[in-house]
C-alpha cells in the first residue's frame, strides 16, 4: 500500500518544485499532468481565447488510472475536480501571496491577460474552493508557499505525513 498526493493550485505557486524534491525525498514518483498530456497529446479540441489545447480528462484519467491504483504517486495539476475522488489520501492546496505571484509569473513571460487571470484565480481562491468541493474537507490542505523556508517547512511536514500513512497502512 502506497499514498497517493494531489498537489495542487495556480499556476506559478510551485507545484512542480515542491513535487520534485518530495519525490526525490520520499521515493515516491512525481508525476506533472501537464507534461504527461503535452508527450501524449492528451487534448481535445484548442482553446481560442487562451491560445493553448484543452485537456482530454479521460484520456488522461484512463492513462494514470493503473499508477494510481499502485499509488506511491505525487500528482501536480493546476486542477483537480476531474480526477476521480477515490485516486487520492490527501489534497494539498499551494498558495501565494498576489505580490509574489505576480513577479513569479511575470518571468515567465505570460501575456497580460494570462498573467492577470492566474492572479485573478489565486485572489479568488478557485483552486481551494474547487478542492474543497471535489474532496472531502478533512483531506484538503492549504499550505503557503512564498519563501524558501515555506517550501522547506512543507517539505518536512509532508514526509511526516507520509512515514505516518505507512505506518498506518502497512502494518
Ligand atoms: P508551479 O508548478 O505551481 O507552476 P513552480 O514550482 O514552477 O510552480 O514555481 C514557480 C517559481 O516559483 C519557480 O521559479 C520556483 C519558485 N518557487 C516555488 N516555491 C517557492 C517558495 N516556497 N519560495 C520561493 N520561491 C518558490
Amino acid at each position: 500500500h502506497f499514498s497517493v498526493i494531489c498537489l495542487t493550485g495556480t499556476p506559478g505557486v510551485g507545484k512542480t518544485t515542491l513535487g520534485k524534491e518530495l519525490a526525490s525525498r520520499s521515493g515516491l514518483k512525481y508525476v506533472n499532468v501537464g507534461d504527461l498530456a503535452r508527450e501524449g497529446e492528451l487534448y481535445d479540441g484548442f482553446d481560442e481565447e487562451y491560445n493553448c489545447p484543452i485537456l482530454d480528462e479521460d484520456r488522461v484519467i484512463d492513462e494514470l488510472d493503473t499508477q494510481m491504483r499502485d499509488g506511491g504517486v505525487i500528482v501536480d495539476y493546476h486542477g483537480c475536480d476531474f480526477f476521480p475522488e477515490r485516486w487520492f489520501h490527501i489534497v494539498f492546496v499551494l498558495r501565494t501571496e498576489t505580490s509574489v505571484l505576480y513577479k513569479r509569473l511575470e518571468t515567465r513571460g505570460y501575456s497580460e491577460k494570462k498573467l492577470n487571470d492566474n492572479i485573478q484565480c489565486e485572489i479568488f481562491q478557485v483552486l481551494y474552493e474547487e478542492a474543497m468541493e471535489s474532496y472531502k474537507e478533512e483531506i484538503v490542505h492549504q499550505l503557503p508557499s512564498n519563501k524558501p523556508e515555506e517550501l522547506e517547512e512543507n517539505i518536512s511536514q509532508i514526509l511526516k505525513w507520509i512515514e505516518q500513512w505507512i505506518k498506518d497502512h502497512n502494518s
